[in-house]
């Protein structure tokens, strides 16, 4: 496995280090204050020593109490504005972000391409293009760890989480899983092989294509009886899920969500959970119908659909 843990690829973990950098040396300073404090207290105070000791108390003014009071709340309100605007850039993935929809299972990463090209343990990227991963996990908690990019999601069964990030430089990074999930946790290990455009375009070309997710949820789309209320000309009365990705859905409750894709799967896996405001809860459950694989495929086929392509 070539290139370092602590190697670094990617304007986010540039942001990340910097962070990192200022909270420790800031840290350091706040210990040596303290510490220098405490030596030469303990020095000039010492049990026998000569000073005068009422006259401490003085040395605390009103103002000076107030200044480190002020002081010490702006720098922490300056930290709570810096880490959380550098977590917020993390929130949401450009909108022309490639998508590769990562599985992870008992004790290896499964991932598949735009095209249906798949790929196990191993995920090649283009340089200088942001990547948005959909995670899922096909039995227990994982967490999909990519110390050079300085990003980690964990990936809970039954939920799909999104990650993004956008690699600068070619070469080969460590993946591995940084939650702790069976015996052969420590062996589920994997690379991140980023490639110039070029090269990934060759890459993607010379490997064979596989079904193709999309391809495989549109088929499910028919046979799991889904088009049998969602198609257009249907009798039953079910909402239209063409255009549905990212839309503000009302909710019968009064609540308003977006749909994103943890919505579109918990739709399918829980629909009584969250009904449409304006349709009967009829849609069957598929919790126990459908496996991860069919779920990633049916909300993969579902984000696919643009509004106007009813
Ligand atoms: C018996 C008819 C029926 C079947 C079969 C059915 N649905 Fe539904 N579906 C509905 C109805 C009615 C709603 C709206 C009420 C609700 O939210 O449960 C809905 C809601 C949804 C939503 C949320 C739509 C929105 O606008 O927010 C999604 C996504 C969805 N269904 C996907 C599927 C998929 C995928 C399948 C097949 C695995 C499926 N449905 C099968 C009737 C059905
Ligand atoms: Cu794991």
């Amino acid at each position: 496995m070539s290139g370092a843990f602590w190697s670094r690829a990617g304007a986010h973990a540039e942001s990340f280090d910097r962070l990192f950098a200022v909270l420790t040396g800031f840290s350091v300073l706040i210990l040596l204050l303290v510490a220098g404090l405490i030596i030469g207290f303990s020095i000039r105070f010492r049990s026998g020593s000569k000073v005068t000791r009422h006259k401490v108390s003085r040395l605390v003014h009103r103002e000076i109490e107030i200044g480190w009071i002020a002081a010490t709340a702006i720098v922490a309100l300056f930290f709570f504005w810096w880490t959380t605007s550098a977590n917020l850039q993390q929130a949401g993935a450009p909108a022309d972000a490639m998508e590769i929809h990562i599985e992870a299972k008992q004790w290896m990463w499964k991932a598949s391409h735009p095209d249906g090209t798949r790929e196990l343990s191993t995920l090649h990227v283009p340089a200088g293009r942001p990547v948005a991963l959909y995670l899922n996990s096909q039995d227990v908690i994982h967490s999909f760890f990519v110390p050079a990019f300085r990003l980690k999601q964990d990936v809970v069964p039954g939920r799909t989480a999104t990650m993004w990030f956008e690699a600068d430089k070619p070469g080969t990074y460590p993946l591995l899983c940084a939650e702790y999930c069976g015996t052969g946790h420590s062996k589920m290990l994997g690379e991140i092989v980023v490639m110039e455009p070029g090269d990934f375009a060759a890459w993607l070309d010379s490997r064979p294509e596989g079904a193709g997710l999309i391809a495989a949820g549109r088929a499910l789309f028919t046979s799991a009886g889904c088009s049998g209320c969602h198609a257009a000309g249907s009798a039953v009365h079910a909402p239209e899920l063409a255009g549905l990705y990212g839309r503000q859905v009302p909710l019968a409750d009064g609540r308003v969500v977006t749909a994103d894709a943890a919505y579109i799967q918990d739709s399918i896996l829980l629909p009584r959970r969250d009904i449409v405001a304006g349709y009967a809860p009829i849609m069957p459950d598929f919790a126990d119908l459908l496996d991860e694989e069919e779920v990633a495929a049916l909300v993969a086929y579902i984000r696919s659909l643009k509004g106007d392509t009813p």
